[in-house]
C-alpha cells in the first residue's frame, strides 16, 4: 500500500525540506495537505472505528503543565487552575501488527524528512510498550483541555473529522514567554484571542506543542473525532515513567 503521496510531497527534496522547516520555524505549526493517501486513511479508519469500545479515558481534569497542583500557591495560579479532558485512546500495543501506521512511524525516509524539519540529529520511538503510536477519541461532547505537552514536538494526522467542533486551537510561545502565568489565566478565561489550525483526514500535521499552549474544541455531532499521534524521542531508550504510564494508560504494560 501507498503510505505517502511523494509527489505532491517530495520529502527527499532539499528545497521541499527548507520550505517546510521554514513554515514550521515561523509559525510553530506545519499542515501538509493531502500527505496520506485516502485508500490508508480508509484501512486506518476501519481498523480504529472496531477499537474504540477498547479507548481508555484517563482522569479528567489537569492544569495546562499536566503536572501536579501547587497547593502553596493561589488558587487562580495557573499551576492550580483545571481543566477538563475527556478523550479516549488506544496504545501502540493496540494497534493492529500490519497496521500502515506501523510502516509510516518506522519509515526511513518519512523519519529522515522529520529530522530535517524539526531540526533534529536523531529520531527514536519510545522505549516502552504504549507511546509510540496512539489513536484519540473523542466522541460526541468529548474534548481536550489546554495544555503543553511535555515533548518538544507533536506529529498527528486526522483520521476522522466530526461534523462539527473539535477544532484545534493553540497561541504559540507562551511557556517561554516571561508573563506565562498571566497569559495562561487570560487565554482560559477567554480575554487573549487565540489562534485556529484547519486540518482534514490525510494531513501530517507538525506543532510545537511543548511551547504552544492548545486545545482540541469539544466534538459536536454523532461523528467521533479520530486522530493518530506518532510520538518520537530525539534519544534512544527514553520511556515514559510508571507513574505517567499509568496516568495517561491506565496501565503500565
Ligand atoms: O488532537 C489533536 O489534534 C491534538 C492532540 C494533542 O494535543 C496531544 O495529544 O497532546
Ligand atoms: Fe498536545
Amino acid at each position: 500500500m501507498r503510505l505517502i503521496d511523494s509527489e505532491a510531497h517530495p520529502i527527499d527534496r532539499a528545497d521541499y525540506r527548507a520550505a517546510c522547516r521554514t513554515t514550521l520555524r515561523q509559525t510553530g505549526t506545519l499542515v501538509l495537505r493531502d500527505f496520506f493517501p485516502i485508500e490508508m486513511i480508509d484501512r486506518v479508519v476501519a481498523d480504529a472505528v472496531a477499537r474504540e469500545a477498547n479507548a481508555f479515558y484517563a482522569e479528567s481534569t489537569h492544569n495546562v503543565w499536566l503536572t501536579d497542583p501547587d497547593l502553596s500557591r493561589p488558587e487562580d495560579h495557573s499551576y492550580n487552575r483545571q481543566v477538563v479532558s475527556s478523550k479516549g485512546l488506544i496504545a501502540d500495543d493496540q494497534i493492529p501488527a500490519d497496521s500502515p501506521l506501523r510502516d509510516v512511524y518506522s519509515d526511513d525516509a518519512f523519519r529522515a524528512f522529520l529530522c530535517a524539519v524539526l531540526e533534529i540529529d536523531e529520531i527514536h520511538p519510545y522505549a516502552d510498550e504504549l507511546s509510540s503510536i496512539n489513536v484519540h477519541y473523542a466522541s460526541e461532547g468529548r474534548e481536550l483541555g489546554w495544555h503543553f505537552d511535555n515533548s518538544s514536538f507533536a506529529v498527528t494526522m486526522l483520521l476522522q473529522a466530526p461534523d462539527a467542533g473539535g477544532r484545534f486551537e493553540y497561541v504559540p510561545e507562551v511557556r517561554t514567554d516571561p508573563a506565562v502565568h498571566d497569559r495562561v489565566g487570560a487565554i482560559l478565561d477567554g480575554t487573549e484571542p487565540v489562534d485556529g489550525l484547519d486540518f482534514a483526514p490525510g494531513d501530517l500535521v507538525l506543532f510545537r506543542g511543548h511551547d504552544a499552549m492548545h486545545r482540541v474544541t469539544p466534538t459536536e455531532g454523532p461523528t467521533t473525532r479520530l486522530l493518530v499521534v506518532f510520538a518520537y524521542n530525539n534519544r534512544p531508550g527514553i520511556g515514559l515513567s510508571a507513574s505517567a504510564l499509568q496516568t495517561f494508560y491506565g496501565r503500565i504494560n
